[in-house]
């Protein structure tokens, strides 16, 4: 028989070879290597603003159209456009928007990813975390971290809207997702209403008969009043950092580290004609604009924001915010930072 590689030219050679090893499951690296590991990352996400005004009609046309029952939990993903129906925000991070309607309850479950919730409008309302009542009230931070069993439900008479945020996308790249049922709509009340906030939320002080081990922050309510008056005060006397100016960090009162292990969460001000510098990280974050209105540049976009607005800042996207009114504006947002910190991944730098 002829040697027909031979006759082929090197190219023909060097796919012939390619095709030979296909069935074997073997790739050369060479042929991937830029792809594979690039000088710097470029996330597929992309810098985006979700309008309050467009997201709360969609809202509550759910809440004519779907109950929470049908629905496990009524809620409108924010989609980042950049990642082709992935349902994230950041490639790390999910967001959506949930609403309770007065006398609903959105039934007992837990699931390996961490949530947490930002009240956007509320007057009542609650999230029950392992036997706890914890109110909700606008502004609040509730925690509900991995595998809790938590339900919520509405006792008064306007509807409850919060912005979830929670580790799915990473839950599920690592292949970790469970998700239980509670069986009873409502799980029973095991412990005094907000005991989380009256044992730990004094700040500087907590229950010494009691031993914490759980890897999450034992306080689950953040009450918006502290955070907002601290962050004014703070800003009545200094500027803060460069690239976030006054930010303050919701932290583990018992670790001083992140509420979870995921997730990160922070709440800032910008006075009015504040504006940050420039820098990127290789952490990416959701914001949720609590009070105020101005803009962030992402990677050149311009953001626009005002009150209720949720926007993305993708990983090691290159950003600053500013407030350009006359109202001091403050933002809530929620990271991955706690992640890339344990693995080594956590960069930052000055915009080049
Ligand atoms: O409230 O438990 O946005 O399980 C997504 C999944 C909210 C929740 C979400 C959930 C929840």
């Amino acid at each position: 028989m002829a040697d027909v590689t031979r006759e082929m030219s090197s190219e023909q050679r060097l796919q012939s070879y390619y095709r030979e090893m296909l069935p074997f499951a073997l790739r050369p690296l060479w042929l991937d290597y830029k792809e594979l590991l690039p000088p710097q990352p470029k996330s597929k996400a992309i810098p985006y603003r979700w309008s309050w005004r467009d997201i709360r009609p969609q809202m509550m046309r759910a809440g004519e159209l779907v109950s929470t029952e049908e629905a496990e939990r009524r809620v409108l993903m924010l989609m980042n456009p950049g990642l082709n129906g992935l349902q994230a925000i950041t490639s790390t991070l999910y967001a959506g928007i949930q609403l309770v309607l007065p006398g609903e309850i959105a039934r007992a479950h837990r699931h390996s990813p961490a949530a947490l919730r930002f009240i956007i409008e509320a007057t009542g309302g609650y999230t029950t975390v392992d036997g706890e009542r914890i109110p909700m009230l606008p502004g609040d931070l509730v925690l509900t971290p991995n595998w809790t069993w938590h339900d919520h439900g509405n006792e008064a008479d306007t509807p409850i809207i919060w912005l979830d945020g929670l580790d799915i996308p990473l839950a599920r790249a690592l292949e970790s997702m469970f998700f239980e049922l509670f069986g009873d709509d409502a799980q029973p009340l095991t412990k005094p209403s907000d005991s989380s906030f009256f044992q730990y939320g004094a700040g500087g002080l907590r229950p010494a008969w009691q031993k914490h081990s759980a890897s999450y922050s034992p306080l689950l309510h953040y009450p918006w009043p502290q955070t907002r008056a601290t962050l004014e005060r703070l800003a009545a006397t200094t500027a803060g950092g460069p690239h976030d100016g006054v930010i303050l960090e919701y932290t583990n009162p018992v670790t001083g580290g992140p509420v979870m292990p995921t997730m990160a969460c922070f709440a800032q001000v910008l006075r009015p004609g504040q504006r940050t510098k420039a820098h990127r990280h290789t952490s990416s974050a959701a914001y949720h604009v609590v009070e105020g209105s101005g803009f962030s540049m992402v990677d050149g976009e311009r953001l626009e924001w005002d009150a209720k607005d949720v926007f993305a800042v993708p990983a090691w996207a290159v950003h600053h915010h500013e407030n350009n009114s006359s109202q001091d504006a403050y933002l809530f947002s929620f990271t991955d930072v706690p992640v890339l910190a344990a693995l080594d991944l956590l960069r930052e730098a000055p915009a080049a």
